[in-house]
């Protein structure tokens, strides 16, 4: 059986005094991999950032914006800190595919007799008050790097299957993967990283922002062999990882979280399934109800750790990306996205 999850990361808000010796832990992690990150193949990516490339994909380096998080040095020290259980979920994704949409999903499932929904009085179940992001935390974040025996069970990463801490892989414990079709990610994270900028001299324009992606040196990129390491292990270890699809969670949201619930071995009963339990879990996990809860601003800006949580809700839908790509941008993704995933059944 599973390890209980606790109710959410208690770092999700820190005072000034706490955030400044957070950031010299991360500064610490920094330069402790000072010599490994100088050999690095280095790029320029988006946003005046450089990025490295680290076994095969490319990261930021050091502090960026909201500090130290999901830098390569993160990678580097979850990669020699994490110590996964047996019992542990590992919830993964290429960023904008759909993270915080299944950490609400597999935290709902997997806390459901423990919090009670109730969305009429809108107080008792964590999802109702806080950000999926808190109740699931990123190990490549300073939630888990500065506290590396903090663990709640039920963990989230953007790191590629093939660069994951060996113990995840090792342990036998279980990864659920999402994927999305990379136009609406790249669409998704262009919103996102000139939603995070405060300086509109660095915003980036469409048009550069594709090229860094379509050139797979975006952050996590290339998105498509961040997709194919996790689904080509999903076929060789179908009991540890689920590939998931945000399309098809979308289609078929009903099969797609009783799927689910069934590979986190905690499936819904028949009873559950009778009275509702299903829905009721899709309902609070909707687009609609957790950008309602996550609007601004409740925790107040200095005090926030990361980026405000509105920014994880833009539209929440598949097919957005026409709206902004023009007709050679969407050619270019199409073909790229067809040579990479032929012969494989990844459905975009
Ligand atoms: P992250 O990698 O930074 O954690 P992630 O959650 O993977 O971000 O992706 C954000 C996208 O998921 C956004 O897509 P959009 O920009 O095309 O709108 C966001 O709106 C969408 N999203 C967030 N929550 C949900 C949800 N509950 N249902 C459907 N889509 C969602």
């Amino acid at each position: 059986m599973f390890s209980p999850i606790v109710f959410h990361s208690p770092l999700a808000i820190i005072t000034k005094d706490e955030k400044k010796a957070r950031n010299a832990k991360m500064a610490a992690i920094i330069e402790r991999y000072k010599d490994k990150v100088s050999t690095l193949p280095k790029q320029e990516s988006w946003m005046n950032m450089d990025v490295y490339k680290y076994q095969g994909f490319w990261y930021h380096q050091g502090f960026w914006y909201h500090g130290a998080n999901f830098s390569v040095e993160a990678v580097m020290a979850a990669q020699d800190d994490l110590k996964a259980k047996p019992t542990d979920v590992f919830l993964a994704s290429h960023p904008k595919s759909g993270t915080t949409w299944l950490k609400a999903l597999a935290y709902a499932i997997m806390t459901r007799t423990k919090f009670k929904i109730d969305l009429a009085s809108n107080l008792t179940h964590p999802l109702l008050t806080i950000s999926p992001h808190d109740c699931v935390p990123f190990i490549e974040t300073d939630s888990f790097l500065i506290n590396p025996s903090y663990n709640n069970g039920l963990m989230a990463t953007h790191i590629p299957y093939n660069s994951l801490p060996e113990s995840i892989i090792n342990s036998g414990c279980r990864i659920v993967y999402v994927c999305r079709n990379p136009k609406d990610v790249f669409v998704s994270f262009w919103h996102f990283i000139n939603g995070l900028n405060d300086d509109a001299s660095t915003s980036v324009s469409l048009k550069d922002a594709f090229e860094i992606f379509s050139s797979g040196i975006s952050p996590h990129g290339p998105i498509w062999d961040h997709v194919i390491g996790y689904h080509k292990a999903s076929l060789e270890r179908p009991d540890k990882v689920l590939f998931l699809n945000y399309e098809e969670m979308q289609k078929d949201a009903n099969n797609e979280v009783k799927n689910l619930a069934k590979f986190l071995g905690y499936p819904f009963t028949e009873e559950e399934e009778a009275t509702g339990k299903v829905e009721e879990i899709i309902k609070l996990c909707s687009f609609d109800n957790l950008r309602e809860v996550n609007k601004p601003n409740k925790d107040g800006d200095e005090t926030s750790t990361v980026v405000s949580d509105e920014a994880f809700f833009r539209k929440g839908k598949v097919g957005d990306s026409i709206n902004y790509l023009t007709t050679e941008m969407i050619q270019i993704l199409d073909k790229i996205t067809k040579e990479k995933y032929d012969g494989l059944d990844i459905s975009i």
